[in-house]
């Protein structure tokens, strides 16, 4: 999962949260700009860092003696912290000795035997390093960051749901989204000005790939290209799910199928595949915050307004939905690209049980489809050298779509 966030005012900053709800591998990384004040202060003066050599048996025992003082009150172990050790003759044993603890410890070391000392003292300013560490930098990856700065959320900005390949086949989805993260962390980082107020009022929660398997499927050139659904196992030796049947609303309706071989299969039950089910928990969780929906697909070059679990059937607020999508049509039209915009069971054919229908079922004001270039050359197999345009357009008629909810709705409260 991919959260995009930006502080809220007066101070600004950015993360990006990817962790994967379907891989057992978690993944993730903070991306910031300057946010907040730094650490909290205390006096760590005079801190210092003992390295011991031991060459004798005394002196490893005096170690280990010191070792197992640890947290006593009163003993002259009580708050010196082992880093390294002690372990064995000759052997390097690292000792952090707090500027309050320094004088005692030293007075108790047993005094060499040899011509050299068994100890010295490596930092006598580490205080300063434990203290003294800013985060302070606009570049991602040359400070350390705080938990809020590395994921925490910020219930204040409304959601923008943004998720990709939930088909595997359809290949241009995910790469839009990875472009759209990609600009607009770019996009804040050298403040570009629409995308800087994007980030300002919304905070974006992107799932570039919410079927894996079936995409690590279709990418296996030796397997098949043009595979949509999971690759769950199911009954008769058949694979797969098609995740855009199998939500729970109006599911096992037109358009899916109960065969397990079949492309729209949609699963034992509703919710019955994780992947459903993840998206539905996180969905359900940032319910009230979410103002807008947006599934990618490809291809077809449509952007669709719920309901389509069947034909003439319509969310309420249908005109107000698609103010914002005629906004990005136009957009997309001025670039040189058709869109067909409406119910998605008009522009298409009635599916249900998909994600679309589902945000819009539990009140997100606004749930879209999109699909994808193109309407027909290349179809599910559209060559990467068309990434850059694609990626362009989509993120030119989202700023505008999102421009238009900006201005257009406040902050729910329910
Ligand atoms: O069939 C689908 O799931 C989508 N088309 S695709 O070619 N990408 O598979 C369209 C889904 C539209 N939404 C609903 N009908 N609810
Ligand atoms: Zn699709």
């Amino acid at each position: 999962f991919i959260q995009l966030d930006t502080c809220w005012p007066p101070v600004s900053t950015m993360s990006v949260k990817v962790n994967s709800a379907f891989a057992s591998v978690l993944l993730a990384f903070g991306l910031l700009l300057p946010c907040q004040l730094g650490l909290p202060t205390t006096t760590n003066q005079g801190d210092r860092l003992i390295v011991f050599v031991p060459t004798r048996q005394a002196q490893l025992d005096w170690l280990e003696l010191i070792h197992s003082q640890a947290g006593k009150p009163g003993e002259v172990g009580e708050n010196v912290r082992f880093w390294f050790g002690p372990g064995l003759l000759n052997q390097e044993t690292i000792v952090f000795v707090p500027g309050g603890d320094y004088g005692r410890l030293v007075a108790a070391i047993p005094s060499s035997q040899d011509t050299y000392s068994w100890w010295t003292v490596q930092k006598e300013n580490l205080g300063k390093l434990v203290t003294g560490e800013t985060r302070r930098s606009s570049d991602i990856s040359s400070a350390y960051r705080t938990y809020q700065e590395i994921g925490d959320d910020l219930p204040s900005k409304r959601i923008v749901w943004i998720d990709a390949g939930i088909h595997a086949r359809e290949w241009i989805a995910p790469a839009t989204a990875l472009y759209f993260i990609d600009k607009i962390v770019q996009g804040y980082k050298s403040s570009d000005s629409t995308i800087k107020s994007m980030l300002d009022n919304f905070a974006f929660y992107i799932a570039p790939l919410l079927n894996p398997d079936g995409y690590v499927y279709s990418y296996t050139f030796t397997r098949e290209r043009l595979w949509r659904k999971t690759r769950s196992a199911q009954a008769g030796g058949c694979y797969g799910v098609d995740l855009n049947r199998n939500f729970g609303y109006h599911w096992g309706g037109q358009g899916s199928s109960s065969d397990p071989c079949d492309e729209n299969f949609r699963g034992s039950s509703a919710f019955s595949e994780p992947e459903t089910r993840a998206v539905r928990d996180k969905l359900l969780a940032i319910r009230l915050r979410t103002i807008s929906f947006i599934t990618m697909h490809s291809y077809g070059q449509d952007w669709m307004v719920p309901y389509g679990y069947a034909y003439n059937v319509s969310v309420d607020n249908y005109a107000q939905m698609m103010r914002p999508v005629q906004a990005a049509a136009d957009k997309l039209k001025s670039l040189g690209r058709n869109y067909d915009i409406g119910n998605s069971a008009v522009v298409t054919y009635p599916a249900a049980g998909a994600s679309d229908d589902y945000a819009a079922s539990i009140g997100v004001p606004y749930a879209h489809t999109i699909e994808l270039p193109d309407t027909g050359q290349y179809r599910f197999l559209l060559p990467q050298s068309e990434i850059p345009r694609v990626g362009l357009e989509t993120l030119e008629a989202l700023k505008v779509y999102l421009g238009y909810i900006a201005a257009a709705n406040q902050p729910r409260d329910e």
